[in-house]
């Protein structure tokens, strides 16, 4: 639990398509599946045919903004994509869908592929959750789906999300739809997050924050820091 003070600072960030305010005490961030599978050869990404070089860039300001969020004291939650080991969680369709060389389970350069406990599974080192911070182990794409991840917002009395991870259209997306339909305010930090299709990036960015901003708005890392430390 995160300590609360009794004025919390409030933070005013340029996003699209309007500003975004928050207050530090009511604000979690949310790293999302910053883990070897998605980022290193090997692992899951790559078993689908991804480049996931086209993601390296991303781990650099998610650890800017991590140490931003510890800074502020954020609550700050990871949450990693990953299955059981005797696939008791996987969906049949899940294993089977997009025909890859190496399916959810098998044995790859990293382990059991997205398997909880593998190394493939682990955050990356330079991402690696302080022993206070949450770590959300999700079965499906959004981090609200079979998870305690609400419940721990409550508690914390957490209205505010500021969203980061890969990928941007896939597990990013599918949080942000669910952390809206709870009533979550969302700012997703967009040069925070990376997809293996620099295309499906920048268009899911702009779903987001489209419409009035229908899920959320969209800022960027640099505009993020500028309002905290204002
Ligand atoms: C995917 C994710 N892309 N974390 N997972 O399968 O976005």
């Amino acid at each position: 639990m995160v300590y609360r003070g009794i004025n919390p600072m409030v933070w005013r960030v340029k996003a699209k398509p309007s500003t975004y305010q928050c207050d530090e005490q009511s604000t979690a961030l949310i790293m999302i599946d910053m883990q070897r599978d998605f980022l290193e050869p090997g692992g899951f990404g790559e078993a689908l045919g991804n480049d996931v070089s086209t993601l390296r860039p991303v781990i650099a300001v998610c650890k800017d903004l991590l140490e931003l969020a510890r800074e502020s004291n954020l609550t700050i939650v990871h949450t990693r994509e990953g299955h059981l080991p005797d696939l008791s969680d996987l969906p049949e369709t899940k294993r089977n869908r997009g025909e890859p060389g190496q399916k959810i389970g098998d044995l790859g350069p990293l382990g059991r592929i997205l398997i909880r406990g593998s190394s493939g599974h682990s955050l990356m080192p330079e991402l690696a959750p302080e022993k206070h911070e949450y770590v959300i182990d999700k079965p499906g794409k959004g981090a609200f789906f079979a998870t305690d991840l609400h419940g721990i917002l409550e508690r914390e009395r957490v209205t505010s999300l500021i969203l980061a991870g890969v990928t941007t259209e896939v597990c990013v997306h599918s949080t942000v739809r669910e952390a809206n339909d709870r009533g979550y305010d969302c700012l997703v930090i967009g040069d925070a997050c990376g997809s293996y299709f620099p295309d499906f990036h920048s268009v899911a960015l702009k779903m987001i924050s489209a419409q009035g901003g229908i899920f959320g708005k969209v800022t960027n890392f640099l505009e993020f820091s500028r309002a905290v430390s204002e």
